[in-house]
């Protein structure tokens, strides 16, 4: 009954692979995965239809997995010429997403056949944006990016996605003296003052596990948070 949690894979198929190998997971054992499957590396759809048919895993959704749903779904019923057509902010949507990396998760869903790409929007459609769990006795806050805009008064369904998928956590902020928050969204690599940038960050109740995959020498990260263990795959060359 052990919980893992792995997050911002990145289309990094071979990583997620290679970690799931090393990782002891179990039938009874759940894996979260804390969003940002997509955009950037070069297998978003292949990590997405390998989780969907992975039994004990739930996904949880990233800031890219709604930049990839808006812009696939406006792809989809989009010939070339309302393209052209397309609204400002339906234009400003598609740019954003490019720019983020979103290439090869078009590039990888324009194979797919018509019933395959339904399957992977309705698989996304499903991705929580929250999950509260208990592991090793400990209270955990599962969350793609943290707690944007956060104020102790406020409760978790008060959050805006915006709050939740894009707005970074501040760590030097103790959020819960008895949840510890699980985020992705910021490799460690890119947090200020951190002494082992590109291994799993704690600090004030906070855990950050994503290690900059698509980084060069950057790693795909796992903790189990039943025993504190971590796993990392070997580093983007
Ligand atoms: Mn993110």
């Amino acid at each position: 009954m052990a919980t893992y949690v792995i997050s911002d894979i990145h289309g990094q198929y071979d990583m997620f692979m290679e970690l799931l190998e090393k990782i002891p997971l179990k039938d009874s054992d759940t894996l979260y995965i804390l969003g940002d499957v997509v955009d950037r590396g070069p297998h978003p759809i292949k990590t997405l239809q390998k989780l969907k048919e992975m039994p004990n895993v739930i996904c949880m959704v990233g800031n890219h997995e709604l930049m990839a749903l808006r812009c696939l779904k406006l792809l989809m019923t989009a010939d070339a010429q309302s393209v052209f057509g397309l609204d400002e902010e339906d234009r400003k949507d598609l740019w954003m997403w490019q720019y983020n990396g979103g290439l090869s998760t078009f590039e990888e869903f324009r194979e797919l056949d018509a019933e395959e790409q339904q399957e992977i929007i309705e698989f996304m459609s499903d991705f929580l944006v929250y999950e509260e769990v208990s592991a090793g006795g400990r209270d955990y806050l599962l969350v793609h990016a943290g707690l944007g805009n956060y104020s102790p008064e406020k409760e978790i369904e008060d959050y805006s996605l915006e709050e939740l998928m894009w707005m970074r956590a501040d760590y030097n902020v103790r959020y819960f003296d008895d949840v510890i928050v699980v985020t992705g969204h910021t490799p460690t690599q890119q947090i200020k003052d951190n002494p082992n940038p590109g291994v799993i960050y704690k600090k004030n109740n906070h855990i950050v596990i994503d290690c900059g995959a698509h980084y060069p020498g950057g790693r795909l990260a796992a903790i189990c948070l039943d025993t504190g263990e971590e796993y990392y795959s070997s580093p983007q060359s």
